[in-house]
């Protein structure tokens, strides 16, 4: 682990580096369906570009968790108790944790991590000037793959895990019910997790949330494209991928494609890779559950569902999960 400090901020810093950006990228491209993994959107222009979605009509999800939050956040607040260590899955902009900050009581330190390090130094400046008295250990990762959660200064009473936006729907069930397993190892006894998660509803407007008409979510998609064109030196025509986006009602998910608009070959490292005109590659799905299958989901996981807060029209759903098994062992 190194550290890179930008005024009074220490990043734990476990970033996967380009190597491992090579190999996953490799490796998506040589499946029968083309695929990459969706957690490279967010470098310095995606982390941006995802910023401007999450202020789009269109895109219900930030509006509709803020506001489940405002209307909720005693309540949450108080069920989530005393001396909390609150580490957090993927903070972003740390939009919504500013009203957890704000509420906490007592808040033992706080543990953003994510994978884009611009980002989160650029977020933890304000922070740390907004919450000084507050211990703030940021940690920049791939928080699927392994990293250390540093030790804060002040004992904590207990960890609780913050994982909101819907991130868990990025995941496919299997590995999903995995992730939460890790999330459970990772609150402990007496520990839970604060997870945003998004409900299934009218396709027409999932379809709209992911065919924004200005295009940013299309730039977004594309956006991985020049990621990769610029840091593993390869050549993809941006203008001869196009974004698509659709509701699989059967899977109970988004997928976002980018297809290929003609025959054309792009090369990466000595491998020539071939598309036929439209070809897609597989960049992103986005699952939408109802609130039994995620119970399901999360009891195989080890997870008991304490409390599920949603808004009037039951889009999305925040719900505050505990770790039954070690709670019980
Ligand atoms: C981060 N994640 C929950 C977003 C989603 O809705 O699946 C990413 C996104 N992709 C397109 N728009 C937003």
């Amino acid at each position: 682990m190194d550290s890179k400090g930008g005024n009074q901020i220490r990043l734990n810093d476990f970033d996967p580096g380009l190597e491992r950006f090579r190999a996953e990228v490799l490796s998506g491209l040589r499946k029968a369906q083309k695929e990459l993994p969706s957690k490279y959107f967010y470098d310095e222009k995606g982390a941006h570009l995802f910023e401007l979605i999450c202020t789009l009509d269109e895109y219900y999800i930030p509006r509709t968790e803020t506001s489940i939050m405002e209307v909720y956040i005693e309540e949450m607040a108080k069920i989530l108790g005393w001396r909390v260590l609150l580490i957090e899955y993927g903070c972003g902009a740390c939009a919504k944790t500013r009203i957890l900050l704000d509420h906490l009581n007592d808040l033992a330190a706080y543990v953003p991590i994510d994978i884009s390090r611009e980002q989160l130094l650029r977020v933890m400046q304000q922070l740390t000037s907004d919450f000084p008295a507050l211990e703030i250990l940021p940690v920049c990762a791939d928080y699927t793959s392994g990293f250390e959660i540093p030790i804060p200064r002040q004992h904590s009473d207990h960890v609780v895990v913050y994982f909101p936006g819907s991130t868990i729907g990025n995941f496919d069930p299997i590995p999903a019910k995995l992730f939460l397993e890790h999330i459970a190892s990772v609150c402990g006894p007496g520990g839970g997790l604060l997870i945003g998660m998004d409900l299934k509803k009218d396709p027409n407007v999932l379809h709209r949330a992911y065919n924004d008409p200005q295009g940013i979510t299309a730039a977004f998609n594309l956006n991985l494209l020049e990621r990769i064109n610029r840091e593993l030196n390869c050549d993809f025509q941006l203008e001869s991928f196009k974004h698509y986006a659709f509701y699989n009602s059967r899977e109970g998910r988004i997928e976002m494609h980018l297809v290929s608009l003609k025959d054309q070959a792009v090369h990466l490292d000595n491998m020539t890779i071939p598309f036929t005109k439209g070809e897609s590659i597989w960049t992103e799905s986005s699952y939408k559950y109802n609130l039994d299958e995620f119970e399901q989901m999360a009891a195989a996981a080890g997870f008991r569902v304490e409390q599920v807060w949603t808004d009037e029209q039951q889009w999305f759903s925040i719900q505050y999960l505990v770790n039954a098994k070690r709670t019980t062992s």
